[in-house]
């Protein structure tokens, strides 16, 4: 017992004891693992109920044990996720089941353990998606399969089972002679006329003397009819009223039948049935008309049978009663009635099956994919230090490799670091036009920024050459400044104010993530700092002359222009030879970033490029995409941002 909301058995319990008159049990009521056995006595007679033969007068009558209405079921706790309650230290159970007692039940449909362990259904209810639901309609009660109403079954009187004596009707639950009868022996008799039981029991009036008002006497009173005259000692009975002599001298009213100004009646909405007075309304014996006996799995309301249950449900038998069941889904009905699933497996379909990819071996669910006791199939055992890689017993993958098979095949060891197909995990692809970067598929470079070489009408300008430039780090090496963004930026889908800090530096790019960095020779994307670079001949490089910085054009349409005039390699201007001069710009609103080479000579090959905020993802700028290249004079990129 395991159960989290354990509690509520003994209540539920109790319940169904006193629904079945059963003695009470002294000790502590142990939890029940299958308290459907104990619906089972609630069919049979009990010490309880009215003994069948000799009846106690209905005025002094004990009421016997009713077992609780329909109508007013004991509170169960309901566990609508009754996964949760999956005991951590028992059976491996279905997601959908409960370990309770050491087994995997089905907390759903299992009248014991009904939304949680130990939670059993009183008698009468049954078990519908994990709550005790009474079964039959309002005011009746399960009697051997069939709804019952205890208040006035003749067969189930109180109790089910309890069968009433002759000569007497079922009424509030108990065995009852007619009115103005009682009693005695064996039957039921009026003992204010009845000679062999003249006034109480037993008291016979003598031969030639008869029974009036409860006396023997030697005439009838007024009003009355002197009836068995020949046995001796006669009766006078009114027979307006008497249910022995109604009418006329011998004509005894059949069970439940009262005598009214001389006719036989049963009770306001019964009808008389084989000799007994039935309510045909809900009488499952005759049900709508006398007779007509509904089946097995229907009761009786208003008059017609109908299933005891939903119509998406089978109405299966089960010990004490019946149950309704999804038979596409429910473990101990799977398929059809009392079907029951191997514990392993679930009922999917109606069909008791292991999870999509198992397979049952030996009393168990596994993936034959990778299950190292059944690879490829049941028995199929893998050797020490192998693996089982798509249903193949194999080597293990090398440290940081994964084996991941594509589409049922072999398996192969693949970084899911960077594996398109397998990425952070087996079997999870990239969409078209991402790629897979420290385990995440991302949008890749040509789908962020659209690569545009040598656009139309993109001309070369010299930042130095235009109005209010400023000049930077002159015959600098490997320095750097931050500068003010001078209106706001869109980059890499990231929004920068103006005003926002941006590095610039003497090796060809300007970083937007504002860290003051003169460094070089970093790989174009990298996820080491400095991030967010923008890249038009990044390397080791040197200011021979100026860098400048200008802004042109007029709001919402300026450009923010960054020439490297006329640099060198290294670290001094005489050694190299080399002459580049290129630009940068950046252009407001639309956001768009370009590359231009005015000079390149002596130039070699150094990083061209963007990369994101991250230095996961980036676009080259070289000729084809590339992100190293040797630019030539008169190449241009633009870089177009996609939304
Ligand atoms: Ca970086
Ligand atoms: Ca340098």
């Amino acid at each position: 017992m395991t159960s989290l909301r354990a509690s509520s058995w003994p209540l539920a319990l109790a319940f169904a004891l006193a629904a079945c008159g059963s003695p009470s049990s002294n000790g502590t009521p142990k939890p029940d693992p299958d308290a459907s056995v104990d619906a089972e006595a609630d069919r049979a007679p009990t010490p309880d109920a009215p003994p069948l033969d000799v009846a106690p007068p209905p005025d002094v009558a004990p009421p016997p044990d009713v077992a609780p209405p329909p109508d007013a079921p004991p509170p169960v706790d309901v566990a609508p996720d009754v996964a949760a309650d999956v005991a951590p230290e028992g059976p491996q159970c279905m997601p959908t089941e409960l370990a309770c007692d050491g087994r995997c039940v089905n907390g759903r449909t299992d009248n014991a353990h009904c939304g949680a362990c130990g939670a059993a259904c009183a008698a009468g209810q049954m078990c519908m998606d994990g709550a005790c639901r009474a079964v039959c309609p309002t005011g009746q009660t399960m009697c051997g399969g069939s709804c019952v109403d205890l208040q006035t079954s003749f067969g189930n009187c109180g109790a089910c089972g309890v069968t009433c004596p002759l000569g007497q009707s079922c009424a509030a639950g108990r065995c009852q002679c007619p009115t103005g009868q009682m009693v005695c022996g064996a039957g039921c008799v009026d003992t204010t006329s009845d000679a062999r039981h003249c006034g109480v029991c037993d008291n016979a009036c003598p031969r030639g003397r008869m029974c009036a008002a409860g006396r023997c006497q030697t005439v009838c009173a007024a009003g009355q009819t002197l009836c068995n005259a020949s046995m001796g000692a006669g009766e006078c009975v009114d027979t307006m009223t008497s249910a022995t002599h109604c009418g006329a001298c011998g004509n005894a009213c059949a069970a439940g039948q009262s005598c009214a100004a001389g006719a036989c009646v049963c009770p306001t909405g019964q009808m008389l049935c084989a000799g007994r007075c039935i309510d045909l309304q809900r009488d499952g014996a005759n049900c709508g008309a006398c007779g007509r006996m509904c089946g097995a799995t229907e009761s009786c309301s208003l008059g017609r049978c109908a299933s005891l249950c939903p119509p998406d449900r089978a109405v299966c038998m089960v010990i004490g009663g019946v149950q309704c069941a999804d038979l596409t889904s429910d473990a101990n009905h799977c398929g059809r009635c009392n079907q029951g699933c191997p514990t392993a497996q679930s009922c999917r379909a109606g069909v008791c099956s292991c999870a999509t990819g198992q397979i049952f071996c030996g009393g168990a669910c596994v993936n034959p994919l990778s299950n190292l006791a059944h690879c490829g199939g049941c028995g199929g055992q893998c050797r020490v230090g192998e693996e089982c890689r798509a249903g193949v017993c194999a080597p293990p993958c090398a440290t940081g490799q994964t084996a991941c098979a594509a589409g049922g095949g072999a398996a192969t060891c693949v970084n899911t670091q960077t594996s398109a197909a397998h990425c952070g995990m087996c079997g999870n692809a990239c969409p078209t036009g991402q790629a897979c970067a420290a385990g995440a598929c991302r949008v890749t470079a040509t789908t962020r920024y659209r690569a545009e070489e040598r656009p139309a009408g993109l001309a070369f300008v010299n930042a130095c050459s235009a109005p209010g430039a400023a000049t930077y780090l002159p015959g600098a090496d490997d320095s750097a400044v931050l500068v003010a963004l001078p209106f706001a930026f869109r980059y890499w889908a990231t929004e920068r104010a103006a005003g926002a800090m941006v590095n610039i530096t003497s090796n060809g790019w300007i970083g937007l993530d504002g860290v003051l960095s003169g460094t070089y020779n970093f790989p174009i994307p990298s996820s080491g700092t400095p991030n967010a670079v923008i890249a038009a001949y990044e390397g080791d490089d040197y200011n021979r002359g100026g860098q400048c910085v200008a802004v042109t054009g007029a709001a919402p349409s300026r450009g923010w222009v960054h020439t490297w005039n006329d640099a060198a390699h290294c670290c001094d201007p005489s050694v190299t030879g080399a002459h580049t001069t290129y630009s940068i710009y950046l252009n407001e609103t639309s956001n768009v970033i370009e590359f231009v080479y005015s000079t390149m000579t002596g130039a070699r090959g150094q990083y061209v490029g963007l990369e994101d905020q991250t230095g996961a993802q980036g676009a080259g700028g070289c000729p084809g995409g590339a992100f190293n290249c040797v630019p030539a004079a008169g190449y241009a990129v633009r870089f177009v941002p996609i939304p």
